[in-house]
């Protein structure tokens, strides 16, 4: 099947709308008040956030990719909140790793903000550079280093990202976990994990978390003039940080492990909202 977004002259804008429509043909509902993309680690939480009213797969949208990797769902839901308000819940997210471009990668969020979701809360699973940050530690992303030399932005689109990551977010999470500790995301390309010196680089130019997700996701949130709360559950300590090699197996077991307890945080960070 032919992905709209692999045409360079459709406009992902258009697209997005197009994927919300049917969105809202799928769930029966017109708009939805925010949206979640639950990576690794976080996938319980779209049951305890509420009612899952629909649940279909990302293939079923126009410009949604197949996932391409173990631990990531590729559905989509619609939960309503014992307060009523509706929640978009993607678990569908494309890597830039993939390979198949920036449009694709934040489809997703364009999506979500075509739905009518105010705010885009990101999730994902990520590597600690700070020693003390056991696996399986959320994190609140504070800010971050984009290391991609990519970005979702096309031609002179000239977008301010200072508090891109909303403080009152950050301080309303806080508010219900008040020990959660908050790091500079560094997102590198991948899809192998960073060297020791590349860590070393992140952690000198001023990160505390690399990944391979979340910041691009987060600049097309803020286009879209969407609020962010982006929080990353540590799953290992960055190579090099941690003496052991890294291991994909390992994360996943890692993700499982916290996923009771972080998915609870965010379902009661949600209920905030
Ligand atoms: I889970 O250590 C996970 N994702 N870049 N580095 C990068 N991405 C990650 C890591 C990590 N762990």
């Amino acid at each position: 099947m032919t992905n709209p977004l692999d045409d360079p002259n459709a406009d992902p804008f258009e697209v997005a709308s197009a994927a919300a429509s049917k969105i809202a043909e799928i769930t029966g509902v017109e708009k939805h008040d925010f949206a979640l993309t639950l990576g690794s680690g976080w996938a319980k939480a779209a049951d305890l956030i509420g009612e899952t009213t629909s649940t279909f797969p990302g293939t079923e949208v126009p410009g949604f990719s197949k996932p391409a990797l173990e631990g990531h769902t590729g559905q989509i839901k619609s939960v309503q909140l014992p307060n009523g308000k509706r929640a978009l819940v993607i678990g569908a997210r494309t890597h830039f790793y993939e390979g198949h471009g920036v449009r694709r990668v934040v489809h997703s969020v364009r999506t979500a903000a075509a739905t009518g979701a105010k705010i885009m809360i990101l999730t994902n699973g990520a590597g600690g550079i700070k020693e003390h940050w056991k696996p399986g530690t959320p994190v609140l992303i504070s800010d971050h280093i984009n290391l991609t030399a990519a970005s979702p932005l096309e031609g002179a689109t000239f977008i301010d990202l200072t508090d891109l990551y909303s403080k009152r977010l950050r301080d309303l999470a806080r508010g219900i976990q008040p020990d959660l500790d908050e790091g500079v995301y560094c997102q590198f390309r991948g899809p192998q994990y960073e060297t020791p010196a590349e860590v070393q680089m992140a952690k000198a130019v001023g990160g505390h978390i690399v990944g391979m997700s979340t910041a691009l996701e987060a600049i097309a949130a803020r286009q879209a003039g969407m609020e962010v709360l982006g929080m990353s559950l540590v799953t290992n300590l960055a190579a090099g940080i941690q003496k052991t090699p890294l291991s994909h197996e390992e994360v996943i077991a890692a993700g499982k492990e916290a996923e009771p307890v972080i998915s609870g945080l965010l379902a009661k960070i949600v209920a905030a909202l």
